[in-house]
């Protein structure tokens, strides 16, 4: 009789990274983070620190090393949960560098040269245009490539590197067989992005050297209130949504709309006659209020650093278990020798 072979339903495998170059920022909670909250649920999922790439830029060692437990500690304060997913460090999973070494071979200099991404930090970090920085979207490509992930959660701006790994992917898989799963961008339910409070046109980001620009997960409660108190807003005096003339208040509108889950109208009403004083009052307080949870578990986990360590190990071996799967289907096609 013929053996009947039970269905090992697999859940599809998701795969993301940020990098350890700046503290985390509210923008993160809402425009990723949470969505990979939400993902754990239903997904085979690696969360990684992306160390590796973090040093195509300068990078203070000790500073380096403190943020990258910042982030880790961080991650599990925003909700995600060791137990569910693979939490882990780039660095400690050697075979992201090793299957790197061996895209690169497979990679033209013409395709990088066009990432739009080399182009913008080349011309801003003028004194250390490195390889690395050229070379970034490979070891990105091998991030994704080793875990077979079937959902990459990345950002407009990541979308090129996502291509050039679909590329990669098929490219390997033609030439040889098939190993890699062909990724696709998760592009998650639009959040809105969250605007630099100082300069609202522009976008929140880490790498802001104005400290009161963003609002950090790591800021205590009064800290919060004050920057909200004197971020940018215009010269009239109505609370009213408008992204193209009011930019700064709108962006004070969508934070408050975050924390108290008030739709803009309701918010337009509740400040009708009131000044900016009083509104930034009260979004700094919200905001406050609503990241406190977070800020609070930040603490007690930052503190614990063999918790984060323990989880981080164990993190990096289930990370392993994958990655080296790949890694050695990799080399045998490419006709290294192997005793085992
Ligand atoms: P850097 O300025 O160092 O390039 P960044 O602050 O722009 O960094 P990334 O590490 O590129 O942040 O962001 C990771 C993800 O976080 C993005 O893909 C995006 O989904 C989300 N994100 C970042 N900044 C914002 C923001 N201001 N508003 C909403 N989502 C954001
Ligand atoms: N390049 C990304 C960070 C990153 C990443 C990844 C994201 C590195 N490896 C793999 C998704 C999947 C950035 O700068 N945001």
């Amino acid at each position: 009789m013929e053996e009947i072979k039970p269905v090992i339903e697999r859940k599809p495998i998701i795969l993301s990274g940020i990098q350890p170059s700046g503290s985390l920022h509210i923008g993160h909670l809402t425009g990723a983070i949470k969505n990979w909250v939400e993902l754990q649920e239903k997904y085979d999922c690696y969360f990684t620190i992306v160390d590796l790439h973090a040093i195509t830029v300068r990078q203070n060692p000790a500073e380096l090393r403190k943020r990258t437990l910042d982030l880790a500690a961080l991650y599990i304060a925003c909700g995600i949960d060791p137990e569910k997913c693979s939490l882990f460090i780039q660095s400690h999973v050697p075979e992201h560098t090793q299957l790197s070494w061996v895209l690169t071979c497979y990679t033209g200099m013409g395709e990088l040269e066009r990432m739009t991404q080399f182009k913008a930090k080349s011309e801003k970090y003028t004194s250390n245009v490195n390889a690395g920085l050229f070379t970034y979207p490979i070891l990105m490509a091998s991030d994704i490539l080793l875990y077979q992930a079937d959902l990459v959660p990345v950002g407009e701006d990541q979308k090129q590197h996502l291509e050039l790994t679909r590329d990669l992917a098929n490219r390997f898989n033609f030439n040889y067989s098939d190993t890699f799963k062909v990724p696709e961008p998760y592009i998650a339910p639009v959040g809105a992005r969250i605007m630099n409070l100082q300069d609202p046109e522009s976008k929140m980001s880490k790498s802001d050297e104005n400290l009161k620009a963003s609002i950090f997960l790591t800021d205590s409660y009064n800290e919060i209130v004050k920057k909200i108190k004197s971020a940018v807003t215009d010269s009239d005096a109505e609370v009213k949504y408008d992204k193209v003339k009011k930019p700064g208040v709108s962006n004070l509108m969508t934070l408050y709309h975050i924390a108290t889950g008030k739709s803009f109208v309701e918010i337009e009403t509740e400040f009708i006659g009131k000044g900016y004083g009083d509104f930034k009052g009260t979004v700094g307080v919200a905001v406050a209020d609503y990241l406190k949870p977070i800020t609070d578990k930040y603490a007690a986990i930052r503190k614990d650093e063999n918790y984060l360590k323990e989880i981080l190990q164990k993190g990096a071996e289930k990370a392993r278990n994958q990655a080296s799967r790949t890694l050695a289907k990799v080399y045998k096609k490419v006709g290294f020798v192997s005793f085992k």
